[in-house]
């Protein structure tokens, strides 16, 4: 068993070097000062949060598919589906005179148990330092990865400044995500990020357009219609084929 499923959560301390923290604070931090506090008793009225971010910040697309990251939701999520998808993503600033948040698993949105995996994995980047007094506590550029399931809450911040962090979390590809890529995105990525985005066939077929991958109709159109195409995993491909033979010999 690792330590994530041992205790819930693992930091990572310095995961962003100084010099990617700081490309990440110029970008996210004036739309943050432009943005307006949330309304609601769970997202808070002293906090302001903005997503979209793989849209915003381009610094952003680098960390959806830091290489430590992924290694970690192939162990996590890979119990649970064939290909896993990022969830969301979200910066978080609390104001101060926020009180503690409502106790949560951030899980809950599914409301479905998998067994032998987790449904989701989040990953929480500290911008600011995270102390005791602000609701937290761990160092600027430092990650947070806790378990879907883990009950949690942003503490109170009981200081005269923001603290800021940024929520990046992972889902089983066959779940519906949390933010809706699809309208949030250009079409213009790199293939590893917009597969992560969702635009991929969870092998049995789900989610195809027109019998192809989505990542196809994002690329020039083609000339000739492409035959509509079955997505299965290998076992499946391996059954149907024998099966297929043995039909033919009938
Ligand atoms: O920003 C935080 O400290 C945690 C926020 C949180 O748990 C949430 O909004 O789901
Ligand atoms: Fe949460």
């Amino acid at each position: 068993m690792t330590a994530l499923e041992r205790d819930g959560g693992v930091i990572i301390e310095g995961l962003l070097c100084p010099e990617r923290l700081a490309r990440f604070l110029a970008w996210l931090f004036p739309l943050l000062d432009a943005a307006p506090d949330c309304q609601g008793d769970f997202y808070g009225y002293a906090t302001r949060r903005l997503s979209g971010l793989i849209a915003r910040v381009s610094a952003c697309r680098e960390l959806a598919i830091l290489p430590l990251i992924l290694q970690l939701m192939d162990i996590m999520l890979l119990r649970g589906c064939r290909e896993y998808q990022l969830n969301l993503t979200q910066a978080i600033r609390i104001g101060p005179g926020e009180p503690r948040q409502f106790l949560h698993s951030d899980a809950l949105m599914f409301p479905v148990k998998v067994p032998g995996s987790e449904t989701m994995i989040n990953c929480m980047y500290a911008l600011d330092d995270f102390t005791e007094g602000n609701g937290a506590a761990m160092k600027a550029g430092s990650a947070l990865i806790y378990l879907g399931s883990v009950i949690h809450a942003g503490g109170a911040n009981r200081t005269g400044q923001p603290r800021t962090g940024v929520a990046l979390s992972y889902c089983l590809g066959w779940l519906r995500q949390a933010e809706n890529h699809y309208l949030a995105v250009p079409r213009e990525l790199p293939e590893r990020l917009q597969r992560l985005l969702g635009y991929f066939v969870h092998e049995p077929d789900l989610g195809s357009v027109d019998g192809q991958g989505p990542v196809a109709l994002l690329r020039e159109p083609q000339a000739e219609p492409p035959r509509f195409t079955e997505f299965l995993p290998e076992d499946a491909k391996t059954l149907l084929a024998e099966a297929r033979a043995a039909m033919r010999n009938d």
